[in-house]
């Protein structure tokens, strides 16, 4: 019943850390959406998330579709909201904002989604959301409203991930926003996997194959990666974040 989970378990299991590529099925990335697929299918990556928070047309869906349609590798739904829901997805972060005090995204979005995820019978992966300030006002800050944690206090983003993990949740993807300009620093990641047993999705403007290893050294399971890609059409930049992070 949750065999995506289960591969991401073996994923880090074998490799140490796992790959996952982020596309955006937003009108931006119309044009680059199937090319980033079959790269991803042949460069060693993990997974996909697939989401994002703002939907520039009505077209998402089936954008969705045709990643599903050509992707060798789970594809996995990534939510932006509730409205993003279809059955083109192996599995969801059922993610809440625990960063925030937004209680539309710690509870309310995923009280509607639940009877039709479960409709569904897709898969979900309980995962705590803490996006921390990246140095750029993030689309999920303003789409969410809520406050980015400071990335100068350990201590906090222990104490939420602390409270992550005896909430039940499976997994925590500490978010510095899409096309942050300080990615999740490798304290943060330290401190907080030396408090907590809960695999770490590590995302939000990594830019480099060196910054990504770093941050698996630093106690990263899972790295995230999404407009380096999207501002680089180059398919040996995906490869060469794969076997950073595989540690080859
Ligand atoms: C955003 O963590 C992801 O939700 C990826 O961020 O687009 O900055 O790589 P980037």
């Amino acid at each position: 019943m949750d065999s995506v989970f289960q591969h991401l378990l073996v994923v880090k299991a074998e490799k140490g850390a796992g790959y996952i590529v982020l596309i955006d099925p937003d009108k931006k990335n119309d044009e680059s959406l199937i090319n980033q697929v079959e790269t991803a299918n042949k460069s060693g990556v993990d997974a996909l998330f697939v989401g994002g928070s703002l939907m520039m047309d009505s077209h998402h869906h089936e954008r969705v579709a045709q990643i599903k349609k050509h992707s060798d590798i789970p594809v996995i739904f990534f939510p932006g909201g509730v409205n993003q829901i279809n059955n083109n997805y192996d599995a969801m972060l059922f993610m809440s904002l625990l960063s925030g005090r937004n209680p539309q995204y710690l509870i309310g979005e995923q009280v509607v989604a639940a009877p039709v995820v479960k409709d569904m019978g897709m898969e979900v992966i309980p995962t705590a959301y803490l996006l921390f300030d990246g140095g750029a006002h993030s689309t999920v800050e303003v789409i969410s409203g809520t406050r980015p944690l400071p990335m100068n206090r350990p201590d906090i983003a222990v104490a939420h991930a602390l409270a992550a993990e005896f909430m039940g949740n499976k997994l925590i993807y500490l978010e510095a926003g899409s096309g942050a300009t300080k990615a999740i620093s490798t304290d943060v990641i330290r401190s907080i996997s030396s408090e907590t047993n809960v695999p770490l999705i590590v995302g939000g403007g990594i830019k480099t194959p060196e910054a990504a290893h770093e941050r698996v050294e630093a106690g990263a399971s899972f790295i995230v990666t999404g407009t380096v890609l999207e501002e680089n059409g180059d398919s040996g930049l995906m490869k060469a974040f794969a076997e950073a992070v595989h540690g080859e």
